[in-house]
């Protein structure tokens, strides 16, 4: 074992030891009477669903109302996503504008909503290109605060990717220009990416989708709707509430799943149809269930799959990941697209996790389509030269302000002017990620697309259930995941859980390929 690797084990079997300790000495539910000693009121009103979802203390452990969730409109027909315009006229380059900015948007007659927005809508103008294309994106900041935009997924340098050092300051504005390389077609999307401000403006409304289509897509004569999942909280005055004690621990979930900035809008299906679905909540686990339908996994974050995968149960999207569906409906109904509920081992005293109506799904049965057998060549990696141990543990520290706990990988917080780990470029790399806490998390690395190779858990190992290009996994409590990694491009990348409270408060490390 190299002397470095050495030290790793030996620092993090100890951190660990200490969060396994002070975790199992708090408890959960021990946890959560510490954190609530000063408002007990609240607390005491255990896990009614009803009175959390309108009740909530925010960071400050002020209690803030909810709005009910009678108070947004449903049932509307699904938007489409507005394009973000290409003011370049040469072939082969997108040019365009972000302005940043607060935006206040009427949900209802009596409900005015102040959002930070990319171009004054919710979510951000969605981008489309070609692989090759050259993209170059004016961002002006007209927030108060800095920030960046990370191109979630994208293959590019790192100085374009919105790191964390690379501030656009308030008031500033700075032009991304980078390649999109051959081969990489997908889902991918943009959110900011500054230094302890992600959550906020996250949740404040900043993400929008990005799209890399290729000229030789096996599925391009489908028709093709796209879902962008996102979270809203809102108090009841209609304002984005704070983010609570809980939200901080657990990863922020809000009374609102929205799709396409939409409350429970009416889908129609009536022919077999490609489908891009994004997960940009904060913190919520969508684990989606559409019935009547025969559903097939075709992509996932970084392209299409080697062939069509037929899904026999829901599919668990956590914060960041994305994927391509084939739906073809079985039977001409209407049924609710729902989350099915997914305990991820949250910390406190919060309610059991609830099935959630996402939408309505109007389905015209139509005949089943053949699809091609082959949709993709994903990369044939080697042999690994390189290995990376990484290990989520979690420490209670009331010290911290927001949540009372750290969560740590290897040990530490992230600190931006710290190198954690080294990889030579071009290497093929086995990184192991191990999460010994007792909440799930997911792992997100910048700059490459990986391939899952095991999932270990209790003892059992297991293969993935498909080959896919990923840039970002779940992890439950416990499991240790191997993953096989190429980064093709030199500088500092940015590796951290996306339950984007986490990822703020420090869940993240940084990567120097050379
Ligand atoms: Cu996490």
């Amino acid at each position: 074992m190299k002397r470095r690797n050495f030290l790793i084990n030996i620092t993090t079997a100890i951190g660990g030891l200490v969060a396994t300790k002070a975790i199992a000495q708090m408890g959960h539910n021990n946890m959560h009477d510490t954190m609530c000693d000063t408002h007990s009121d609240e607390c005491q009103k255990g896990d009614n669903m009803h009175q959390h979802m309108n009740m909530d203390m925010n960071h400050n452990q002020m209690p803030q109302k909810l709005l009910s969730t009678s108070a947004l409109p449903q049932g509307m027909n699904l938007p489409t996503l507005a394009n973000l315009k290409n003011e370049s006229n040469q072939e082969g380059v997108f040019e365009a504008t972000l302005h940043l900015k607060s935006t206040k948007i009427t949900l209802t007659p009596d409900l005015t909503t102040e959002f930070w927005t990319y171009n004054g809508m919710i979510p951000g103008p969605k981008i489309e290109v070609f692989e090759e294309d050259h993209v170059k994106i004016t961002v002006k900041n007209e927030l108060t605060q800095p920030t960046t935009v990370h191109w979630h997924g994208l293959l590019i340098p790192s100085d374009q990717d919105g790191n964390p050092q690379n501030e656009i300051p308030a008031g500033g504005s700075r032009t991304y220009e980078f390649t999109i390389p051959k081969g990489t077609a997908g889902t991918y999307w943009y959110h900011p990416h500054g230094h302890n401000t992600v959550a906020e403006q996250v949740y404040r409304g900043l993400a929008g989708t990005f799209i890399v289509r290729s000229k030789h897509d096996p599925l391009a004569s489908l028709p093709e709707q796209h879902w962008f999942f996102s979270d809203l909280k809102l108090t009841d005055k209609g304002q984005i509430a704070d983010n609570s004690m809980l939200d901080w621990m657990n990863g922020r979930e809000g009374q609102f799943v929205l799709i396409n900035g939409c409350y429970r809008p009416k889908i129609k299906i009536d022919s077999a149809t490609r489908i891009r679905v994004w997960n940009s909540c904060s913190g919520r686990y969508l684990n989606l269930s559409i019935p009547n339908c025969d559903v097939y996994l075709v992509g996932t974050d970084g392209g299409l799959l080697a062939k069509p995968y037929l899904l026999t149960k829901p599919l668990l999207l956590t914060p960041a990941e994305r994927a391509e569906l084939i739906i073809m409906p079985k039977q001409t109904s209407t049924v609710y697209l729902q989350s099915i509920g997914y305990d991820r081992n949250k910390m406190g005293n919060v309610p059991p996790e609830q099935d959630i109506i996402l939408g309505e799904l109007t389905l015209t049965k139509s005949e089943p389509i053949t699809l091609p057998n082959t949709l993709n060549h994903l990369p044939n990696m080697g042999p690994a030269v390189a290995h990376k141990l990484l290990e989520y543990t979690e420490v209670m520290d009331m010290k911290e302000p927001r949540g009372g706990v750290l969560f740590l990988i290897n040990g530490k917080r992230h600190d931006m002017s710290r190198i954690d780990l080294k990889s030579k470029i071009h290497d093929i790399e086995e990184w192991t990620i191990f999460n010994n806490s007792h909440m799930d998390h997911n792992f997100h690395i910048h700059g490459a697309q990986f391939i899952v190779q095991s999932h270990e858990l209790n003892g059992k190992k297991t293969q993935p259930e498909y080959i896919a290009l990923k840039d970002t996994i779940n992890l439950r409590p416990h499991e240790k995941l191997t993953i096989k990694i190429q980064q093709n491009l030199p500088g500092l990348r940015m590796y951290h859980c996306h339950i984007i409270e986490h990822e703020t408060t420090g869940m993240m490390g940084q990567l120097m390929v050379e």
